[in-house]
């Protein structure tokens, strides 16, 4: 199929054109020559991408990917690549450069005692459940009302929209996968002793059957999936271990009964790549406030901020007095 642009794409289709339409606009602002997105909850303006990149990932909508669907309860979609090797190593070092992210600690109850959990990765996350959104004026207000800002006390976390950057890649993806991503959350992982354990990504607040496209950009690392363990009253299942190479570019789309029925990882590697570190993004859509809170509470959290010095190369803590204009 010939590739088409954004714009091209929703010109054929109606009614997701009148739905890009009344998508808020993120607020953006000039930086010393470069169009950037601002809110008064980023650290810093995150600037928009460089045209050499914004102009493919435009071209990106009708990139064909591969089903996987030879197991039981699974549905996956595997773009080997869906962003162009020739710029996902830009896109990388541009996101690496360009976001903000946080090492979260948070504590949980384990065994009748309060343990701190730090997460082996570097995070950050954009976005709002579906029943809100950010209007012009930056404010968040209800999706029933739109003229209406929500109550004070609506959210105790402090959520911020998706920049620019971040957003033409979702309105990509959506067209591409045909559905709706109202939350982006990144993970930086530094190298190969930052990790994510065995989980699925099957929250009550993203409803049954959710959708997550989830990009790999930067080194390759293995991601591993295998079936949840059955119960004692389910029939025993054959099912295979799956490990799936991912590599600068691609992404995988998980739909259907998979995040109900699979656990999925990104083990801690020796040597290799991985030391040159890897982006994951991941767009959701969360249905209702507790998404948000939650999303914020464990990629946000409520410790220090880290920026990426390109001079000792690796993340460094950043404070308001260490920025420069
Ligand atoms: O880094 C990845 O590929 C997986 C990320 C992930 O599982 C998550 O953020 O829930």
């Amino acid at each position: 199929m010939a590739k088409r642009t954004l714009d091209a794409f929703f010109s054929l289709t109606p009614t997701a054109a009148k739905r890009a339409r009344v998508e808020p606009q993120s607020t953006t602002t000039t930086l010393n020559s470069t169009v950037a997105t601002t809110h008064p909850t980023y650290s810093w303006p995150v600037p928009h991408l460089p045209e050499h990149i914004s102009s493919e990932v435009e071209l990106l909508v009708t990139t064909q990917g591969k089903e996987i669907k030879d197991q039981p309860h699974l549905d996956l979609l595997y773009f080997q690549p869906f962003v162009p090797r020739s710029i996902s190593q830009d896109l990388f070092n541009f996101l690496r450069s360009e976001l903000f992210f946080y090492r979260v600690k948070y504590t949980i109850k384990r065994f009748g005692k309060e343990t701190i959990i730090n997460t082996p990765r570097f995070t950050t996350v954009f976005g709002l459940d579906e029943t809100s959104f950010f209007a012009d004026n930056n404010q968040i207000v209800e999706a029933t009302s739109p003229t209406k800002p929500v109550r004070k006390d609506k959210y105790k976390c402090k959520p911020r929209p998706i920049p620019e950057c971040l957003d033409l890649l979702r309105r990509v993806t959506e067209a591409n996968t045909n559905t709706k991503y109202n939350f982006c959350l990144v993970n930086y992982y530094a190298s190969g002793s930052d990790s994510i354990s065995f989980h699925s990504d099957d929250e009550r607040f993203l409803g049954p059957d959710p959708a997550i496209a989830s990009f790999t950009l930067g080194a390759k690392r293995d991601f591993l999936m295998k079936h949840k363990p059955t119960k004692e009253d389910e029939p025993k299942l054959e099912t295979r271990d799956i490990k799936l190479p991912l590599a600068s570019g691609d992404m995988v789309l998980m739909r259907g009964p998979t995040q109900s029925n699979w656990l999925h990882s990104i083990p801690k590697r020796k040597g290799g790549e991985a030391d040159k570190g890897r982006i994951n993004i991941t767009f959701r859509r969360a249905m209702i406030p507790a998404g948000t809170e939650n999303y914020y509470r464990y990629n946000v959290g409520e410790g220090g901020v880290y920026q990426w010095d390109s001079t000792k190369r690796e993340m460094m803590p950043w404070s308001k007095s260490t920025i420069t204009s």
